[in-house]
């Protein structure tokens, strides 16, 4: 179907409808005195609610590697949702989601092969990190609760995610969390405009060693680290840094979990960041473009032996009293094959990887454009730092969006740092014309 002959669905609101909804991560406020409303989505674009075509810069929130309206995608769900709309996740199960898991599996760094659904990244992360506190319980190392995370780290909104996340936004209104301690973030001034991995900052990872020094890693569950940092601006680890964490991990036995929610599927040009960087941990989260976003779903992938450990107990025991209602829900499930089918028919995490270079170099060419202060990328994704405008952090930032926008085009920003990552089909011709009105609205910027 071509987008100009979508249906134009009926995007009028009326001021109460726009008050009843609280939107998540949004100025809401201002975003109800001048609402951006998008109403359809084909390929790689956004049908606004003025009838404008907007390119989708960041896959709509890192979710669409295989862009929008994919009809094998809707058809799986429609299809499934006649069949069997739901079955009780816990005590029962259907196909699809066992077909999943193995098909998940198939995608992971070896020995990464037990799936546990959740129904979000957020949900994800809690998961693991409930999991590496129960894995040392079974373990008769009860003492081995703390959580560590990283400064600049997003782990989604839970209790769970946001004590080791290091958003201080996320953080401040919600009173004690979970006890946790959190590594240095490793974005460093000397690395501005490194192209994919930079040079200097592998030793931040023996950081680990300080905290280790001070509550004893009898203390210590797990390590949780995105492999790269999406939501706080797209942080690449330096070269050697993920080596070094897995190493002090495995001496001292602390599980080592990455977040893959948004490094996962193909966006870093290997289905996961693991595999790009060549650093398997002992848990892996995803979630995002599992579903390319069609329907909400999280994954923990997990090694046979934390598995294997929490199967203890009578036979008819639950092992782990852990799980959501909506767990490998079957039209996610459903959603997920296709999606993976998808992928796979495409080569499109081979094709990300093929891009990556082309990528690069349009990214870097915005070096030298006003208020530009460094460019961070790999794979499909780059984060676009820009000056902070003097006592008014993230103002310019959240200019360059809206001008984005004026100009049909959906980057995120966060801060001050612009972040991109289109849908993994995405032609070059396109990321020439993205950089192009990102160089425009740069060159504007007050
Ligand atoms: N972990 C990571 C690494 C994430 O990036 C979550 C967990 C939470 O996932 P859910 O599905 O609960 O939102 C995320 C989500 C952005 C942006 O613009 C990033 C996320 C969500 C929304 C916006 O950077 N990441
Ligand atoms: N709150 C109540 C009252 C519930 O009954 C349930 C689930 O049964 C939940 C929360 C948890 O919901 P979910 O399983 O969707 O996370």
């Amino acid at each position: 179907m071509n987008v100009r002959d979508l249906p134009m669905a009926d995007a009028s609101l009326t001021r109460a409808q726009l008050d009843a909804h609280w939107v998540p991560f949004t100025g809401n406020r201002q975003f109800k005195a001048q609402p951006r409303i998008v109403v359809g989505a084909e390929g790689c674009h956004y049908i606004a609610a003025d009838g404008r075509k907007v390119f989708d810069g960041l896959s709509g929130l890192w979710t669409c590697g295989l862009g929008h309206g994919r009809e094998e995608i809707a058809q799986a769900i429609a299809s499934q949702a006649r069949t069997l709309d739901y079955a009780p996740a816990f005590q029962f199960g259907h196909p699809t989601s066992f077909r999943l898991a193995e098909r998940i599996v198939g995608k992971m760094p070896a020995g990464l092969d037990r799936v546990f659904f959740t129904g979000s990244g957020s949900e994800a992360a809690d998961t693991a990190l409930k999991m590496a506190r129960a894995y040392w319980r079974l373990k008769a190392q009860p003492g081995k609760t703390l959580l560590v995370g990283r400064a600049k780290g997003y782990h989604g909104v839970n209790f769970g995610g946001i004590s080791v996340g290091g958003m201080v936004g996320n953080r401040k209104l919600y009173g004690e969390g979970v006890a946790a301690d959190h590594l240095p973030h490793t974005l460093l001034a000397a690395n501005a405009f490194s192209r994919g991995q930079p040079e200097q900052g592998a030793h931040l990872a023996d950081e680990l060693l300080e905290l280790i020094a001070l509550h004893d890693a009898s203390n210590i569950a797990a390590v949780i680290v995105e492999p790269v940092a999406g939501s706080t601006g797209v942080l690449v680890p330096p070269k050697g840094y993920l080596q070094r964490l897995r190493q002090i991990c495995d001496k001292h036995g602390i599980l080592l979990i990455f977040d893959e929610v948004i490094t996962g599927f193909g966006r870093t040009g290997s289905a996961f960041a693991a595999q790009t960087f060549g650093v398997t941990p002992v848990l892996i989260t995803c979630a995002k473009a599992l579903t390319n976003a069609a329907v909400p779903m999280g994954a923990v992938i997990v090694k046979k032996e934390i598995y294997e450990t929490m199967m203890q107990g009578p036979e008819n025991a639950i092992e782990l009293y852990h799980g959501y209602t909506y767990s490998g829900h079957p039209l996610a499930a459903a959603a997920a094959v296709a999606t993976l089918d998808l992928f796979k028919a495409e080569g499109l995490f081979q094709r990300a990887a093929e891009l990556a270079p082309y990528w690069e170099d349009a990214a870097h060419s915005l070096k030298g454009l006003p208020n530009v202060i460094d460019i961070r990328n790999i794979g499909l994704v780059v984060g676009i730092e820009l000056e902070p405008i003097a006592g008014k952090p993230a103002a310019r930032g959240f200019d360059a969006f809206l001008r984005a926008y004026q100009k049909n085009v959906l980057i995120r920003t966060t801060g001050d740092t612009i972040a991109m990552s289109p849908p993994l089909i995405v032609e070059k011709k396109q990321i020439d014309q993205l950089f192009e009105t990102v160089r425009d609205v740069l060159k504007t910027l007050p």
